[in-house]
């Protein structure tokens, strides 16, 4: 029904028009398609004249490069949406619409799960691809009244989510500070019936600090600058950001804040928790408070605070308080508070999103995951927060190159198909140096955090250089040439990761990042269990999110940053030079272009376009090769269009796929109509 409905889509458009919507004639929509383009120059040419013409999009294949504009080009409208609903991909001008689109119909086709990876270092637009494909889904996807609800509740939640997880950093004005996979699930009929996200490791030391231009979590401002007069009153808050010790960085509030706010509000509502705003609102009024108590005069004030906070919160948040307090501990014991209880809320409110999008019938559902991650990021002080989210951006680098350039060439070998391999850079040896058992620097840090009262940051920094020292991606002050070492702390270590080298600080004179204070979490009041580190954490949840993605189907996003000014429309060369070059996207585009964009296995392909022939319609008694043979010989492909592998057929173009496709659309339709004839006549 579905497919019916595409075909007319596409006959409509082609017959409106005498030919298909016109192309966007600038450059090459498909770096695949043309000869010419084999070095990193002509690549970033073909991006630099279509970025011009405010063509953001490009294609390697079915992977999508996008690169930020930072302007509005008014190129997400409805009417945009209805052209690219149940068009094949390469129809259209390249658009985050026709892959989410594209991978929409794949599942409803083929039953199966999918995911869209959306990759690229921080600012290169992520969360904004995210949101783009959330949106299309929500417009493009059939859905009755009762479903509208789920829907509603999956795009609401957005704004909720990004109010207390998103925050302005020197790199992105509206930075994700924490990682976020979402899957949306389908119905058979295409309706999406429900959703759930996973959220990662928050940044929630910022909280209680910001580096030097960088701000806060957006809901302190949204409530403190946006927040109805009643509800500041309730909560004894003033209308004023600089009375707060947690929001003193002088940076200008624009009203953009406040009507985010104006979203986030109501949307709470609709997602079915609106006692739920009050209560939020009193933990972020409590934590602003909190951060203004003085320690020298310790007064009533904190006395009171901290037996509210004991009474409704210490319980969940298992945190015992330490006494009795020097000034330093009781400023260190107030920042743990508040940042736990932060964290706790933020996991609090991501559990009841998922309750409000849960979708309780047990009929089979197929899903798209959504991931949408902090992108890699260099400070000029980097601490834990910058280790854990460039260490994630290492694990997705790593299944990318798993999925496409290493396994691909590795199956074409498996299928005894001729290859000449293309050479890469595998990122797997900087995964290995954090994450691998007894060696890596998590289990280095591990280590240290067993030895409590005698570990200190520099014990630990001590431990590395013995046991990594000769590692190619690590390098200490100490370890360091002459020339690296002037570019370094005493304090600090530095990797080289794929996408650059990072300046990690260990010893800080002011503890609050240094990475060893970071290694528990709060523990619960009575858990007898040995606890585990955060950096251990967080590492468990990169393998069993990598499990998740490894068990679908892939489809990429790749963003650029333009230029490191969030400045409309300028295109930086060097800088996207750099990103194309570490996100191994020429490697890509090699193996694309020698290699064959679809495969299937024979039986499948058989099944599906058996009645495309004399020979194989109805039954084929054969062997399932030799009846896909017969049935793209009668279609007229020429050999170099596909190969036959032990047990898929390879298809070298995705044109050549889709014209088999249509072929199969229109012969179900005319049988379709045979039948119906038939019928006809009997009456
Ligand atoms: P990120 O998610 O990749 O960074 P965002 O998606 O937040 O980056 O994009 C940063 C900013 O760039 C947005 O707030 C927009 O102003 C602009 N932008 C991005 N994509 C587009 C687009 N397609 N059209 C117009 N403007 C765009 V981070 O979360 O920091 O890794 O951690
Ligand atoms: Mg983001």
């Amino acid at each position: 029904m579905l497919n019916c409905d595409r075909l007319q889509r596409r006959k409509a458009r082609v017959n409106m028009e005498g030919a298909l919507v016109a192309r966007d004639q600038v450059g090459i929509q498909d770096f695949v398609l043309l000869d010419s383009i084999t070095s990193e120059t002509a690549f970033l040419d073909n991006l630099k004249k279509r970025f011009n013409e405010n063509l953001i999009y490009t294609y390697i294949g079915t992977l999508l490069v996008s690169v930020n504009p930072y302007k509005e080009l008014g190129i997400y409208t409805k009417k945009q949406m209805e052209n690219y609903m149940g068009v094949n991909f390469f129809e259209l001008p390249p658009h985050i619409y026709a892959l989410a689109d594209n991978a929409y119909h794949t599942m409803l086709t083929e039953m199966n799960n999918h995911f869209i990876l959306i990759s690229g270092e921080s600012g290169a637009g992520k969360t904004e691809a995210s949101k783009r494909i959330l949106q299309f889904y929500a417009v493009s996807c059939p859905s009755t009244s009762l479903l509208d609800r789920a829907r509603d509740r999956m795009l609401v939640s957005n704004p909720v989510l990004e109010a207390f997880g998103n925050a302005k950093t020197l790199k992105n004005d509206n930075s994700s500070r924490f990682g976020k996979y979402m899957d949306i699930q389908f119905n058979r009929e295409g309706e999406a019936v429900g959703g759930h996200i996973l959220s990662y490791l928050l940044e929630k030391s910022r909280v209680v600090y910001q580096n030097h231009g960088e701000r806060n979590f957006h809901i302190f401002y949204q409530l403190v600058e946006g927040g109805e007069e009643e509800t500041l009153r309730l909560l004894g808050l003033e209308r004023n950001c600089q009375h707060y010790c947690y929001l003193v960085n002088p940076i200008f509030h624009s009203i953009a804040e406040v009507e985010r706010y104006l979203t986030a509000g109501p949307g709470c509502n609709k997602s079915s928790i609106p006692i739920v705003m009050q209560y939020l609102f009193g933990i972020i009024g409590s934590i602003l408070h909190l951060g203004n108590v003085q320690f020298e005069n310790l007064s009533a004030q904190i006395a009171s605070f901290l037996v509210i906070f004991h009474h409704t919160h210490f319980a969940s948040c298992g945190l015992q308080v330490l006494s009795p307090f020097s000034v330093d501990h009781a400023i260190y014991a107030r920042d743990a508070l508040t940042k736990a209880l932060y964290d706790r809320t933020f996991t609090w409110l991501v559990n009841k999103i998922n309750e409000s999008l849960e979708n309780k019938d047990s009929t089979k559902k197929t899903v798209i995951g959504l991931l949408d991650i902090y992108g890699f990021e260099v400070f000029y002080v980097n601490s834990f927060e910058q280790f854990c989210i460039n260490y994630c951006n290492e694990k997705l680098q790593q299944l990318f190159i798993q999925l496409t350039l290493k396994s691909e060439q590795e199956e074409y070998e498996a299928e005894d198909i001729e290859w000449e391999p293309v050479q890469f850079f595998n990122n797997r040896i900087i995964c290995d140096l954090v994450e691998q058992r007894h060696s890596g620097i998590i289990s280095i840090l591990d280590e240290e955090c067993m030895r409590p009262g005698e570990a200190t940051d520099l014990t630990f920094l001590e431990r590395l250089e013995e046991r990594l020292g000769n590692h190619p991606h690590f390098v200490t002050h100490r370890l360091a040439d002459q020339k690296t070492r002037k570019t370094m702390d005493r304090g600090d270590f530095r990797l080289l990761h794929y996408a650059g080298e990072v300046t990690y600080c260990v010893v800080m004179h002011q503890a609050k990042n240094s990475i060893v204070k970071h290694c528990f979490p709060p523990t619960e009041a009575d858990s007898k269990k040995r606890p585990e580190t955060v950096a251990t954490q967080f590492k468990s949840s990169l393998m069993g999110l990598t499990k998740i993605l490894t068990a679908k189907e892939p489809w990429y996003v790749r963003c650029l940053k333009s230029n490191e000014d969030k400045q409309p429309g300028r295109f930086d060369h060097v800088l996207v030079r750099h990103q194309v070059k570490y996100l191994g996207l020429m490697e890509h585009l090699r193996v694309r272009r020698a290699g064959f964009a679809y495969r299937r296995r024979y039986e499948v392909f058989l099944h599906r376009y058996k009645p495309l022939c004399p020979a194989t319609w109805p039954h084929w008694r054969g062997v399932p090769a030799d009846g896909v043979e017969r049935i793209l010989k009668h279609l007229g492909y020429s050999e170099d269009e596909y190969k036959m592998g032990r047990t898929k057929i390879f298809i070298r173009h995705p044109r050549t796929l889709f014209a088999i496709e249509d072929a199969y659309e229109i012969c179900k339709h005319e049988l379709a109509a045979k039948i119906q004839a038939k019928y006809k006549g009997y009456k």
